[in-house]
Order: structure tokens, then sequence, then C-alpha cells
């Protein structure tokens, strides 16, 4: 199936894994900010819908997308959440700033991710224009944003049943 037919409810199909007494942080980047709120709101109230406390989620406002990995280090840090969940949109323009900004960010929140040892979610979206944007924003392809918060939740329940199979070492 090309990506083009996926759906938002390709990421739903099965349910969620409950996210109760997790902690999380939502980084939302402001440019392109009709966007990124709309991927913000629907992030956070898939978060709710599975059981995740509104106390238990912090969104923190930033300047761009190329700030979000230096902004996750930072929160998580200063909060420890259980999950970041990182949120942008990179539009293609006339020159190739957009293609150093993604790259950038793709690779820094991955190498985040493995330091940490938590997930850290990649919610960027790279459209050639506004109406694909738009159109993942809670148009016709769903909205990422619940994508993102799908894969948090997830991720969250294999780091716990890893912790629940821990394999004793010695005698
Ligand atoms: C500079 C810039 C441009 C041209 N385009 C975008 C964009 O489409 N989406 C986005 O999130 N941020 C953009 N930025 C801002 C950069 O991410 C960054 O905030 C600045 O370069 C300052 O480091």
């Amino acid at each position: 199936m090309s990506s083009a037919d996926q759906s938002l409810s390709h990421a739903l199909q099965t349910e969620l894994p409950s996210g109760k007494d997790k902690t999380f942080a939502i980084i939302v980047a402001e440019w392109n900010h009709d966007i990124t709120s709309s991927l913000a709101q629907a992030c956070k109230q898939t978060l709710m819908d599975n059981d995740v406390a509104e106390n238990d989620i912090d969104v923190f406002w930033i300047p761009g997308a190329f700030e979000l990995p230096s902004a996750a280090k930072l929160i998580n840090t200063k909060h420890d959440p259980d999950a970041l969940i990182c949120i942008g949109c990179v539009i293609t323009g006339e020159t190739k700033h957009d293609e150093y900004i993604s790259s950038a960010v793709a690779s820094g929140i991955m190498s985040l991710s493995i330091g940490l040892n938590k997930p850290v979610i990649f919610g960027l979206l790279t459209p050639r224009d506004n109406q694909q944007a738009i159109d993942r924003a809670g148009g016709k392809h769903g909205n990422k944003g619940v994508e993102a918060a799908a894969t948090a939740l997830k991720m969250l329940n294999l780091q716990a049943s890893l912790d629940g199979n821990k394999k004793k070492i010695g005698f």
C-alpha cells in the first residue's frame, strides 16, 4: 500500500495501550502554527483518550523545528517525562532550508531517543506545500498528531513489557 493510501486508521487499527500514570512532554514548533497546533491538540487528545491525565501532559512551544532536539533534551533534563513527542512542520520552499532543517531534526531526535533510552517521537511533517500539510493535520490523511501519540504509547508499552520480562543473570 502506498503511503498516500494509508489513513489515520492505519495507526489505530488495534487498541492502543493505556498511558495511565505515564508523563508526557509535547514539544511544538511555532512555525506553521495552524498546522502544528492542530497536530499538538490531536496528540494531546489521543493521550487523554488512552487514560493519560491532563496534568501528566506538558505542552511546550518553541520557535522552530530546528530547535526540537535541543528543546527536547533540555525539557528532559528539567522534567524527566516518560516520553517526549516532538511536533513541527517544515514546508518545502524556494531554497534548501527544508532539507537542512528536516534532516537535522530527524538525526537529532534519533540520537536523543537512543541516548535517553526512552521514546522521543518524530512528529515532524515535511510536506511539499500547505495543502499537503492540511491533509495531514486533520484533513484527508488524518492527523499525524494522533499517530505521534499512538507511537509514544506503543513504545512505552514495549518498554514495560521488556521490563517485566527481564532475565535473571547468575545463579
Ligand atoms: C527558518 C525556517 C524556515 C525557513 N522554515 C521553517 C519551517 O518551515 N518550519 C519550521 O518549523 N521552522 C522553519 N524555520 C525556522 C527554523 O526551524 C529555526 O527556528 C531557525 O532557523 C532558528 O534556528
